[in-house]
């Protein structure tokens, strides 16, 4: 079997490393499964020559090379074009990447639960800190009613730009499916992310046409959906494009994200133009044109609330991380 890796998404110069080439579509426990243009082979990351600063990451592109003794090795990974991370939930000094190479986020809602705008501004920050396109599916979407309406109003207050699509995955003529395969271009990379039991899962087997991917019942009573998808794993849709269906976000720590969460609060930016000192925090200052707003009821204060604590979660994290280099 000969793999185009071009259905992979690898562009000209990436195709001129020609045999030795890969892209890791799954990470599972220290090895990696790798497309190549011989298929799918298992590999070994060699922690001192490449795990050494980078851990292999779903997306990467890499340079394999074969080891009598071990096998298929990676030897080299790739600069990557980007990557949509977080910070680890174990060690919040340390970046995790989820995904790398990323054209698309996707970000998974199902509207059986309430969406809080908290929420949706953590996501945002995130995904659009990957510098890729970001959408919105809403999924479990069987008619439009008043809950879908509201749901889109609470992320069009937050991010007027981006698009939302409403679907029912379990309906497979549904018209959003057919919008989001229209983004998924040949090539192009998509990773979901959402939290667990949103519909991520059904969404990629709707795109796939097929049962590829395990989907979890949803529990009653706690509306959580069982961690049936525990890798992050790159799957090619008929159509050529490529999904990463991923694990349920339980904690969505920002990481390095300061022009992205700029962005996901571009009016309170905006408005901070007016605030006396440049630098204003919008806490107790004089002259603060953000506090302001909230005094005349023009912003809510919990927006503003939730934007001072994500700025000092990022300011956290650089003083940590800053600690932890020059230790
Ligand atoms: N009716 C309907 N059910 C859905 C839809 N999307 C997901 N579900 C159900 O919601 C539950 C969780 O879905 P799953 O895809 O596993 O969520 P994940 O954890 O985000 O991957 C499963 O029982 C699905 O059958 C949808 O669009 N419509
Ligand atoms: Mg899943
Ligand atoms: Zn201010």
């Amino acid at each position: 079997m000969t793999v185009d890796l071009s259905d992979y998404g690898a562009s000209g110069d990436l195709l001129s490393n020609s045999d030795e080439l890969g892209r890791i579509i799954r990470v599972d426990r220290g090895e990696c499964d790798v497309i190549s243009e011989k298929g799918t082979v298992r590999a070994i990351s060699d922690s001192n020559r490449s795990q050494g600063e980078v851990a292999p990451v779903t997306g990467d592109w890499v340079k394999l090379i074969m080891n009598p003794e071990v096998g298929t090795v990676i030897d080299e990974i790739l600069p990557r074009k980007n990557k949509l991370s977080r910070r680890d939930p174990s060690d919040e000094r340390v970046e995790q990447v989820l995904v790398s190479n990323v054209d698309l986020v996707i970000i998974v809602h199902g509207i059986d639960r309430p969406l809080p705008p908290g929420r949706i501004e953590r996501l945002l920050t995130l995904a659009w800190d990957s510098q890729s396109e970001v959408i919105v599916v809403l999924t479990k979407v069987e008619e439009r009613d008043e809950l879908l309406e509201e749901t889109i109003r609470t992320i069009e207050a937050i991010a007027p730009e981006v698009s939302i699509v409403a679907v029912d995955s379990a309906n497979t003529s549904d018209p959003g499916l057919v919008k989001i395969k229209d983004m998924v271009k040949p090539g192009c990379t998509a990773a979901l992310i959402g939290e667990s039991g949103a519909g991520k899962s059904s969404l990629v087997n709707a795109l796939l046409g097929g049962e590829i991917v395990e989907t979890g019942e949803v529990r009653s009573g706690d509306k959580r959906g069982r961690h049936t998808t525990v890798t992050r794993e790159i799957l090619l849709c008929p159509d050529g494009g490529l999904l990463v269906d991923t694990p349920g976000l339980r904690s969505i720590g920002i990481w390095d994200a300061q022009e992205s969460l700029k962005k996901v609060f571009a009016d309170l930016e905006e408005r901070s133009k007016d605030c006396r000192f440049s630098d204003c925090i919008h806490e107790s200052e004089p002259d603060c044109a953000v506090i302001e707003d909230v005094l005349l009821g023009v912003l809510d204060e919990r927006r503003l609330v939730r934007y001072r604590s994500l700025l000092k979660e990022l300011s956290d994290q650089q003083k940590k991380t800053t600690k932890r280099k020059n230790k």
